[in-house]
């Protein structure tokens, strides 16, 4: 019997084969991946505001320098994703009136401020830890522009940890003033690092289909628990503590049981009700407004380009 277009492509994945943009693939399938990647560039070009706040007051040249380097890997980032998005058949501009019109989401993550320089140690530590557990597997995911832009992505973000990890260090080795800072920055980054992962599995109503597609490869669940258990040795090791009184070492399964989520907190986040929702926006808006004619002249130089090439060819 002649399998469906629908049968070939699940077996095509089940085969764990990779989906390039030409090949016929469900719209459904589609559809989520844009989804997806759309809010996964957001997202890096949204982390570069509670980050870019600090460029400035950075406390040494060094640490003005790394930081410049972690904001303009994260626009680069931000510049895969949309290039892979593209491929799915879908514009920049409407990507970019999506999150500039407040309809796209972007991670939570991004929408608490960062209110000392201990902050940039413990995003870097924490946000880039979470997102590296993320996204590993998403080097595998079966779609192949994505898989390959995260390829990149994830050597870049597993730099940002340790900068953000050896911030953490220096501050915790430093003095009982500074030792303070890391442990009020780790008790405000603490849990919405956890809600990165996005919902709990039973409430998590993308996470099935996109593991059997191989777009995801471990539950919600499953790789916030793998990065508590990563991280708690970690904090062991900087002298500082979790803000969890629930947090326990299961002997039996060596992995760490911890706290209830804050799952309201959450979902007012993702509205658009947390602390910097409103500013992250503007923020984002103004920045697209004001470099209107660097990508008005990269256009024009483009075009400029192609004509003289047209010309030459002509000649
Ligand atoms: N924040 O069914 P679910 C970074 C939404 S950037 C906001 O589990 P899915 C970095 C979700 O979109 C970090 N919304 O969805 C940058 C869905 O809504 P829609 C970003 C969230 O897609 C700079 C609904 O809740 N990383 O690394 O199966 C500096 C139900 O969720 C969040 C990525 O984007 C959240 N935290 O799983 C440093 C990685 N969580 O779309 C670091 C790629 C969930 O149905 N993305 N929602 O309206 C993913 O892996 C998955 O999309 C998620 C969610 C795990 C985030």
């Amino acid at each position: 019997m002649e399998l469906s277009l629908e049968q070939k492509f699940q077996e095509k994945i089940d085969r764990d084969e990779r989906i390039e943009p030409r090949d016929w693939m469900p719209d459904s399938y589609r559809k989520t991946l844009v989804r997806q990647i759309s809010q996964h560039a957001h997202s890096e070009l949204v982390g570069m505001l509670p980050e870019g706040n600090w460029i400035s007051r950075a406390p040494s040249l060094r640490r003005k320098l790394g930081l410049m380097a972690k904001v303009q890997d994260e626009a680069g980032h931000g510049l895969y994703l949309y290039s892979a998005a593209e491929t799915l058949g879908v514009e920049r501009d409407t990507m970019f009136d999506q999150l500039h019109s407040g309809k796209a989401k972007y991670s939570s993550i991004f929408n608490y401020p960062t209110l000392t320089w201990a902050d940039i140690g413990a995003i870097g530590w924490l946000v880039d830890g979470a997102a590296i557990m993320n996204q590993v597997p998403l080097c595998r995911c079966s779609y192949g522009p994505y898989a390959r832009a995260m390829v990149r992505v994830c050597k870049e973000e597993s730099f940002h940890q340790r900068q953000g990890f050896e911030i953490m260090l220096t501050l915790c080795q430093g003095t009982p003033e500074q030792k303070a800072m890391a442990q009020d920055a780790l008790n405000r980054w603490w849990w919405p690092s956890l809600m990165m992962f996005g919902p709990n599995d039973a409430e998590s109503p993308n996470t099935k289909q996109s593991m059997a597609w191989n777009i995801k490869r471990f539950s919600n669940d499953e790789l916030r628990q793998r990065f508590v258990d990563m991280t708690v040795p970690q904090a062991e090791l900087l002298g500082i503590k979790i803000p969890d009184p629930d947090l326990k070492l299961n002997e039996e399964t060596g992995n760490y049981h911890f706290g209830a989520i804050n799952w309201d907190e959450f979902w007012q986040v993702v509205k658009g009700h947390g602390p910097c929702n409103k500013d992250r926006l503007a923020a984002r808006v103004k920045a697209h407004e004001e470099g209107a004619w660097v990508r008005e002249a990269a256009m024009a130089y483009a075009e400029k380009q192609e004509n003289r090439l047209n010309k030459a060819k002509t000649a």
